[in-house]
């Protein structure tokens, strides 16, 4: 399998931690992002949207959106499964997740904030409010969700992990990258830094990853 991947992008984030939990290789090969690579003929003809992830199982067409790649991985490699095996549960797991995927990641992409720019000419610091601003609004959420259910446990959806954990990692991985501080919402916190101790998704982080800049001191 080929994953598309950049270090920074939380869609691909989401996708590695699947395939750590669920011990599945891959082959990734780096769109860099930054540099707008995801825009060359040779990506948007694997991803018509332009967008990371990618991921090509037997030889394409490429699967794409993260959440969509999740469900498959849990679909194709069920141990450990991603989902509850209640109705009710898959559904709160799926709500809490698309709060992060489908409410918040999507304001704070790339594509959105060159929009911003060229658009509105915001700049670098106001685009950066603004992306803070609704990863926040979305942790908040995801906190209130979390507080008041007693389905809640040692992770989103009781005391094994769930697509809402993964979800919730990347989302406040991504907060952190426009300067937000987590510590204020708890329960996501706490999930988020057990989540964090287990191997799959310490080694997922974006920081660890072969592309990533080299951290300066
Ligand atoms: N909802 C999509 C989001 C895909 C997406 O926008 N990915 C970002 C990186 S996290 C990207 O590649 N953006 C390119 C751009 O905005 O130009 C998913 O979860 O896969």
């Amino acid at each position: 399998m080929q994953f598309y991947t950049y270090w920074r992008s939380l869609a691909a984030l989401r996708v590695r931690i699947a395939l750590n939990l669920k011990g599945v290789e891959v082959e990734p090969i780096v769109v860099d992002l930054a540099a707008g690579h995801q825009a060359r003929p040779e990506y948007a003809a694997i991803n018509p949207q332009m967008a990371l992830p990618a991921l090509i199982v037997d030889a394409g067409p490429a699967l794409f959106q993260s959440m969509a790649i999740l469900e498959y991985l849990d679909e194709t490699y069920p141990m450990p499964p991603l989902l509850p095996n209640d109705a009710r549960g898959r559904a709160r797991v799926r709500g809490l997740a698309q709060i992060a995927v489908a409410d918040a990641h999507p304001l704070v992409v790339p594509r959105v904030r060159t929009y911003l720019e060229r658009e509105y000419g915001l700049t670098e610091h106001q685009r950066t409010l603004w992306a803070r601003h609704w990863m926040g609004e979305a942790l908040g959420a995801i906190e209130g969700h979390l507080a008041r259910d007693a389905a809640t446990g040692q992770f989103c959806h009781g005391d094994t992990v769930t697509l809402a954990d993964i979800c919730l990692a990347s989302q406040v991985i991504g907060f952190t990258f426009f300067g937000g501080t987590s510590s204020i919402y708890p329960i996501v916190t706490g999930i988020f830094e057990r989540s964090m101790q287990m191997d799959a998704f310490a080694r997922a982080h974006p920081r660890l990853q072969p592309d990533a800049p080299k951290a300066t001191s």
